[in-house]
């Protein structure tokens, strides 16, 4: 096993990269167990949010390199580590990474994934492939891009400079920036807060804005208020509005 997975606790899963032999390098397989482990999530009520970690030294170096290095065209082209990222991309509950240390390459598009990224003070963040001939390919161009512009896009992936968490919370890739021996521990705690609401409500919340990145405005605010429409349907929203009238707190059911 490539992913350390902790038991469900108040609605919160916690996985962990671990290959410190490689600074949590994601090869096929560690990719594979998080696509298998998201899976069974998303079927599984008592999980509402996934966090993802690394270690303290680095929260995934990139792609696995030497594994890479046996892959020519056509092994690219059939990538298998494509559909496990497409199993990452289309999660519906929300993602939290908690990053420490490097967030290189792969590992650094795992992170913007994510639906939430709190960093860590001394966390680093990069699309080093340039260094290597290649270019980001699991979504580094497209969603740096989006999130910091195309002159920091551009300069990050032409160069392979890496950023701080710093820049990195100044740039909103990442939404906060902890000490490190507190990354995970804050994201949990944002985890359990996320968990408590309604978790249709959540999940519509998570596709609803991700539809900003690829519709224009009418396109985006159309979806809006057809998910809005949705959840008038939702015993949730009963629930949120009348313990709302009664001074209580809602007990949600997600239906
Ligand atoms: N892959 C495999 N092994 C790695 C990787 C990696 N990405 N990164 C580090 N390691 C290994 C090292 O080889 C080393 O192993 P060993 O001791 O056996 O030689 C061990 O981890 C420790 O690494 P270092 O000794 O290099 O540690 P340093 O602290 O000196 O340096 C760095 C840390 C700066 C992070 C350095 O390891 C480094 O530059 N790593 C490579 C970073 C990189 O280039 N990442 C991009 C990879 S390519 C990619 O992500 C493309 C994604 C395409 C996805 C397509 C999906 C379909």
């Amino acid at each position: 096993m490539t992913l350390d997975v902790t038991p469900t606790e108040q609605g919160v899963a916690l996985i962990t990269l671990r290959r410190p032999e490689a600074l949590n390098a994601l090869n096929t397989q560690m990719l594979g167990e998080i696509a298998t482990f998201l899976a069974a999530a998303s079927v599984d009520d008592s999980i509402r949010v996934v966090v993802v970690t690394g270690s303290r030294r680095a929260f995934a170096a990139g792609a696995d390199i030497k594994e890479m290095a046996d892959r020519d065209l056509v092994g690219i082209l059939d990538d298998p580590r494509v559909a496990h990222w497409q199993a990452i991309t289309s999660f519906s509950k929300p993602i939290i990474a908690a990053v420490n240390g490097f967030a290189f390459g792969a590992g650094f598009e795992l992170a913007m994934c994510a639906d939430i990224l709190i960093a860590g003070e001394d966390a680093l963040f990069g699309q080093p492939e340039i260094n290597l001939g290649i270019i980001p390919g699991a979504g580094g161009t497209q969603r740096l891009l989006r999130a910091v512009g195309k002159s920091k896009a551009m300069q990050m992936v032409l160069s392979g400079e890496a950023i701080s968490a710093r820049d990195a919370l100044q740039f909103s890739l990442a939404s906060e920036v902890t000490q490190p021996e507190l990354t995970v521990e804050r994201a949990v705690e944002l985890a359990r807060l996320v968990a408590t609401k309604a978790p249709l409500a959540v999940r519509l919340a998570k596709e609803t804005l991700l539809k900003a990145f690829d519709t224009d405005l009418a396109t985006g605010l159309r979806f809006e208020r057809l998910a809005f429409t949705v959840l008038a349907g939702t015993k949730d929203r009963n629930e949120g509005i009348r313990a709302f009238q009664e001074k209580r707190k809602a007990h949600f059911v997600g239906r």
